[in-house]
């Protein structure tokens, strides 16, 4: 097997080249490779100094995630770097693309670093729920501070290459060729010395920016395991030898990656990357070219819809009927991103060029040269049928015709064409320019190019895309029905709003079922007759408790939207308790979790049992990107898995629940969903 790591002398410079697609990982290869060019460099007189580069899109981008959790070979990447930095003669880092993780780790061993500009630097452990575990937390704080480094590990975001400068990360950065300038770079300091080594440098640390930090990030890092791990590390280490905050840094590491927590976080790492795949599309399959899009509705949906392809430099023309409704959504788009630019994250011409792609219009004609039309209106069925017979004879042939639907079948919108091939659903988050979460829905008759090309326009707009099958509320809305009926049903049997909530919140969600409920519209779905009360639900609708933006819902809010239980929903829930003759009990906790979280799982159980999702892992991706499921407990399905699915058949037993056929012959095989 040929190594990835291959060496070349360019006079007395030895360049050591790795190519090892897709992003350079070290893996066991890799880093047996550097090990060796390490030894060439030192047996060969004729060396004076030696360029790490990499081939394809990236400089190492870390460790090889898929190694962790079995025998790591030799070296190990901590053995490897202290190799690289203990060299006689000076390395020189040539970075282009993203050096992360242990790829930064390998960077800062060298002795200097050279990037291109568009270089990014980072340590994204964190996000593994892991730490640097190759010397970052201690060579880091040694070259940018104390405070960088805090920042950079403990947040896991990259920094461009001009403040890697800035923080003392890099000695250069090139606008010439990489290798080229890396090699005359190495010219330069081959008999420099002493070689700069990053773990001799001194640290000062200053224990009130420890704890300022500490302060200032606690909500932030409030049950993570790794952040918190991390902080520990960088202040107990700081100003210490670094063979001993190495030791320290070993142990974190090590006490981190056997945890729960990364382990659900690389679950998702891969679940994410897994979900933009199609088992079962033809060889040879080719997504169709999307150069033009047609929104139809500019209402929230069709205008969050629409940034997304706008950012992404995709023309939009969007439709409405009125011309007050098309400038009140083409306003609010032009606000989005003005309220975006304010923040600094994007300038004033980025908003234009983006505004400057959108072309209202008030005819359905105008979207005859759309290759990709989404329609975005009131989710009823008549409403969606009529547009799409429409669009069967205005859009060219081989456009997709795509719905926002959030629940409704697409076979039958679909049947409204001549052309179901090239129909599927397009289910948007709310706000759809901002979650990350888009479920692909895949007709009957959707063509496998159809489907592919709408993985890679997800991907072309930054949305983590699903596929899901067509069953009412697909993936994501489906297993929130029994959670939100089961909310419901507690509420009358004993339980408040407030104590469902808390359970909710203490588990990592964003939010409970009624915070939920108050902040999408209490009188989403309801039928609006105010005479017509057959649930609590349609009780504070009739008194238009529509929740948050009408000041009340199933909490009071303040002028600053703070919630407070409220004494009149109270009297509506005993009111019901009363009418519904429904017996009374003490809730508990462990009730709330069986009621509500177990029946999403078995209710996932059941959209795998009927293929309504290829794979546990998407609907893991499905709840954490749509639904604010806590990353570090992997999604539904893999929490389900290591709370243990005889577990959960026990509590779904408990309470009458009908438990799924898969679920439960998983629980009595000892098996799991991922
Ligand atoms: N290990 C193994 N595979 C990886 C990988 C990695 N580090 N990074 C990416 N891949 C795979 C990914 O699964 C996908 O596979 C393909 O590469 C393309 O990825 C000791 C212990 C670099 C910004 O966390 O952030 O170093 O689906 O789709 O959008 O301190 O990949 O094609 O089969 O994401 O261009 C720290 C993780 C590791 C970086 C490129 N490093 N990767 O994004 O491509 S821990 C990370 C990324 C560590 C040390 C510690 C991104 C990217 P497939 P992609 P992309």
């Amino acid at each position: 097997m040929t190594s990835p790591i291959t060496t070349r002398r360019e006079g007395d410079v030895l360049v050591v080249l790795s190519n090892n697609p897709p992003v350079n990982a070290l893996g066991a290869a890799v880093r047996q490779g550097l090990d060796k060019a390490i030894d060439e460099a030192a047996a060969d007189d004729g060396i004076k100094a030696v360029v790490i580069a990499c081939e394809g899109q990236t400089f190492f981008a870390g460790a090889d995630i898929t190694e962790f959790g079995k025998m790591m070979a030799e070296p190990s990447l901590p053995v490897l770097v202290d190799k690289i930095e203990a060299s006689e003669k000076p390395v020189i880092a040539a970075i282009h693309g993203t050096a992360l993780g242990g790829g930064l780790e390998v960077a800062l061993a060298a002795h200097y670093r050279i990037a291109v500009p568009s270089a990014k630097f980072g340590l994204p452990e964190v996000k593994l729920g892991i730490l640097p575990g190759a010397g970052g937390t201690q060579r880091l704080p040694r070259v940018a501070g104390v405070e960088v480094a805090l920042e950079m590990a403990t947040k896991g975001d990259p920094i461009p290459a001009t403040k890697a400068k800035d923080a003392g990360l890099l000695d250069r950065v090139t606008d010439g060729d990489l290798l080229t300038d890396a090699i005359a770079f190495a010219r330069e300091v081959a008999d420099a010395r002493p070689l700069p080594r990053t773990s001799e440098a001194p640290v000062t640390l200053d224990p009130a920016v420890v704890e300022a930090f500490r302060k200032t990030n606690a909500r932030r890092f409030r049950g993570l395991d790794a952040p918190n791990e991390i902080i520990e590390v960088i202040e107990t280490t700081a100003g210490k030898p670094y063979a001993e905050g190495v030791q320290r840094e070993r142990m974190g590491f090590m006490k981190l990656v056997m945890g729960k927590q990364s382990a659900a976080l690389r679950h998702i790492f891969f679940a994410e990357r897994k979900a933009s795949k199609i088992d079962d599309l033809p060889e040879g399959t080719q997504p169709r070219e999307i150069k033009r899009v047609g929104v139809i509705g500019a209402g929230t949906m069709g205008g969050g819809i629409s940034m997304n392809f706008l950012s992404a430099g995709i023309p939009v023309m969007i439709v409405e009927m009125q011309q007050d409704a098309l400038d009140r959504g083409t306003g609010v788009m032009r606000k989005n991103y003005e309220a975006t630019a304010a923040k600094g994250r994007m300038t004033a011409e980025q908003v234009e060029g983006a505004m400057g792609l959108l072309k209202p219009t008030l005819s359905l004609d105008d979207l005859a040269d759309c290759d990709l039309i989404i329609e975005a209106v009131y989710e009823s069925m008549d409403v969606k049928k009529d547009i799409f017979g429409k669009l069967d004879t205005i859009a060219k042939p081989g456009a997709i015709l795509a719905s926002n639907t959030s629940y409704l079948n697409i076979d039958e919108i679909a049947a409204a064409t001549n052309r179901p091939q090239d129909v599927l659903g397009l289910h948007f988050f709310s706000p759809a320019n901002v979650m990350k979460l888009l479920e692909v829905v895949r007709g009957a008759k959707t063509a496998p190019d159809a489907l592919m090309t709408a993985m890679a326009v997800a991907k072309k707009i930054k949305k983590v895309a699903v596929v899901a099958g067509v069953c009412h509320g697909f993936i994501g809305n489906r297993m929130l029905m029994p959670r939100q009926v089961e909310a419901m049903n507690l509420l009358l049997e004993g339980a408040t709003p407030e104590q469902v909530d808390r359970v909710h919140v203490a588990f990592g969600m964003p939010m409970g079922p009624f915070q939920m409920a108050d902040l999408a519209g209490v009188d989403i779905g309801w039928h609006r007759d105010p005479t017509r009360i057959e649930s609590i639900r349609d009780a504070l609708a009739a008194e238009e408790r529509w929740g948050q933006k009408k000041g009340k819902g199933f909490y009071d809010y303040d002028e600053k939207r703070q919630p407070s239980n409220s004494p009149r929903v109270a009297e509506i829930i005993e009111d019901f308790r009363q009418k519904t003759g429904t017996p009374q009990h003490e809730v508990t906790e462990d009730e709330i979790t069986e009621r509500t979280l177990y029946t999403m799982v078995n209710e996932g159980a059941r959209i795998l049992e009927e293929g309504m999702a290829q794979r546990a892992s998407d609907i893991d991706v499905v709840w954490i990107y749509g639904y604010g499921f806590p990353p570090y407990k992997g999604g539904p399905m893999f929490w389900a898995d290591q709370e243990g699915l005889p577990k959960i058949v026990a509590g779904l037993e408990k309470h009458g629940f009908e438990v799924a056929k898969l679920l439960r012959d998983k629980a009595e095989k000892g098996e799991k969903f991922n």
